[in-house]
């Protein structure tokens, strides 16, 4: 885009001090400065140091970083607008330009941003301070929620001594996690695009809608080009349909020969203001594609749709959560080596760069917002749902043009077998629903079919088990009978599609044995051929998909059932394939190619095919 997306040199140090440790959190008036470190950004701050109490801390950490900022942004005052934005922070987050506070924002996963003009303008010459305080503390209102416990026993806890508890399995790393940019925009501007489709075989019709703000006098038009950069449609005004003979179509990955396929979508925007033409133009890429859900299918573009794909994490070694492009990379190629078609945003929105190459591969995802580990009643009441919608709000408007999205998921795992979770879940999915009429929704279960809440608002079943591992431990032949028992019980209930949303068991890299015992790779496998085998069966009739736990090792709390975190990768953490890895590949590309196109598309994927 013609914007000027600039710098905030989202790779570099910014200096980070520590104030209040183990200070009681959200109580900083009495706070006294403690070690100030280069914090690279972005990364979580946790494994960075050899500092235990930095890797557990809990409370307010700050940033600041000076930036020159370009001339012409500050001169050409009353028509630029300078933006500071974060792709996302965790959790909470108060943000000061020169010391002026211009932002505050509760949770992680989800970008922000504030316009900073009115002070850089008003100052030119002086650098532009940036000032960061982050609070990592979770309660049962926020997302996910968590619980400060004191240790008040003095014979046995130091003086203030305190925990925070968490309902989930992953670390719970903070810092700055994605970049941080500065930005212009004319001072009248588009503020925002929403795009649907709908399309036949030889027409389709691309529905938008434009929002411009910062004056009501202004003249908006529209083209479509196809990848040749060939015009298809054209359209004016802030809402309209452009028609488009004979569409490419988004087709998901390994379902077509040429998968991801965008148009791209210019709005160019034009107002009077302050005596001069100011013109705004933002370009959108657009795949056109559709997708139903029927009792027992999931079509994309009319064709059945079967995801075998995994569940992943944003987690690395030494960065935590931190955004690292050579990972993502990585990660696309071997999921793409696994003939993976589709990922759940497993227990977060992950970040819009890897968005954006699911929509360019085809990759289908699953998108779930943070609303993970909500097992507490005080977790359903309306202070916590009223925050939940606006998570909604914040991830639909981030997400809503992927292509790639094809269905929201609202929750992992919550105790929807409460009586609360009816009403908040029914309140929730309606919420997106308005939001985004063309999408289905869902949210993950683990809770007995007959005492679930929340299910009949889902659109599509999500259900995760652990047979042979966290029940009947070791006995992988009573796999076969609990599967189908807890499929049919299931579709007998609701009459909805089916996807298993996870299943796994731990091995430690390295470790054998035969037979198959806990937590060695044979039993990893063998565990993946139980399920399966049930599979197999039921996808004939109404399971449409199967998502592995995990795609790889990740970090988590330490405990006794957690070595060096979860290990129920495929992958390592350093993204080596366990056996599993290999028993899964062979499968995921023989499902694919049952589909009816398959010689094109073996031949134009031949480089993961080796
Ligand atoms: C689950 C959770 C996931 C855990 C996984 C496990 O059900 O959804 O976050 O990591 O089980 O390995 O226990």
């Amino acid at each position: 885009s013609p914007r000027t997306l600039q710098v905030g040199q989202p790779r570099c140090k910014i200096a980070f001090l520590i104030i209040n440790d183990l200070f009681p959190p959200f109580l900083c008036n009495s706070c006294q400065t403690g070690p100030v470190i280069d914090m690279p950004v972005p990364a979580s701050f946790n494994d960075i140091t050899q500092d235990p109490s930095l890797e557990n801390y809990i409370g307010w950490v700050w940033y600041e970083k000076e930036v020159q900022l370009p001339l012409r942004w500050l001169q050409d005052d009353l028509n630029t607008r300078v933006v500071l934005r974060f792709g996302s922070a965790h959790y909470y987050s108060i943000v000061w330009v020169n010391g002026v506070q211009v932002m505050e924002h509760e949770g992680g996963h989800l970008p922000f941003e504030a316009d900073i003009s009115s002070i850089i303008q008003g100052s030119p010459g002086i650098p532009c301070r940036i000032t960061v305080a982050l609070n990592n503390t979770l309660t049962p209102h926020t997302l996910p929620p968590g619980s400060i416990q004191y240790m008040n026993d003095k014979t046995r806890y130091p003086k203030n001594y305190f925990v925070q508890n968490i309902r989930f399995d992953f670390f719970n790393y903070a810092g700055i996690h994605r970049p941080v940019v500065l930005y212009t925009t004319p001072s009248v501007y588009i503020d925002d695009i929403t795009v649907t489709t709908t399309s036949s075989e030889s027409v389709a019709m691309v529905q938008y809608q434009v929002s411009v703000v910062g004056s009501t006098l202004y003249s908006l038009s529209l083209s479509l080009r196809d990848q040749e950069g060939k015009v298809v449609a054209t359209g004016d005004g802030p809402s309209g349909e452009l028609k488009v003979l004979n569409p490419n179509l988004w087709w998901p990955y390994l379902m077509h020969e040429n998968p991801g396929y965008r148009y791209s979508l210019e709005v160019k925007m034009q107002a009077q203001a302050n005596g001069a033409l100011l013109e705004d133009v933002y370009t959108l890429p657009v795949g056109i594609r559709t997708i139903h859900v029927t009792s027992t299918q999931f079509l994309i573009n009319g064709r059945p749709f079967y995801f075998h794909g995994v569940n992943k994490h944003e987690d690395a070694d030494i960065r935590g959560k931190g955004f690292d492009w050579p990972l993502v990379v990585k990660d696309f190629n071997l999921l793409r080596w696994l003939g993976a078609n589709s990922f759940r945003t497993s227990h977060y929105p992950y970040a819009e760069e890897i968005m954006d190459l699911c929509d360019a591969y085809g990759i289908v995802v699953i998108d779930e917002c943070p609303g993970v580990g909500i097992k507490m009643s005080e977790s359903f009441g309306n202070k916590s749902l009223q925050h939940h919608l606006v998570v909604m709000e914040e991830l639909i408007r981030r997400d809503k043009n992927r292509p790639s999205v094809v269905m929201w998921s609202v929750a992992n795992e919550p105790a929807s077998e409460l009586p609360p979770a009816g009403y908040y879940f029914k309140t929730v999915i309606a919420h997106t629903k308005a939001l985004d009429p063309s999408r289905p929704v869902t949210f993950v279960t683990d809770a007995n079919y007959a005492l679930d809440h929340g299910a009949p608002y889902v659109d599509v079943i999500c259900v995760n088990s652990y047979f042979s591992w966290y029940h009947d431990p070791g006995h992988l032949e009573v796999i076969p009978l609990q599967l189908t028992t807890q499929f049919e019980n299931w579709y007998k209930t609701y009459q909805k599609p089916i996807i298993q949303s996870e299943y796994g068991a731990d091995s430690v890299p390295g470790l054998h044995s035969d037979p198959p015992l806990m937590f060695s790779e044979e039993y990893q496998k063998a565990m993946l051929r139980e399920y399966h085998s049930v599979f197999d069966k039921k996808r004939k009739e109404y399971v449409i998909g199967e998502l592995i736990w995990n795609f790889a090792d990740f970090m988590t709390n330490q405990g006794t059932t957690r070595v060096l975190g979860n290990k129920k990768g495929i992958f390592t953490r350093q993204r080596q394939p366990k056996s599993a890895a290999f028993v899964l590949r062979e499968r995921y590309w023989k499902i694919a190619n049952e589909s009816s196109c398959l010689p094109p598309i073996i031949k134009s994927h031949a480089l993961f095919l080796k």
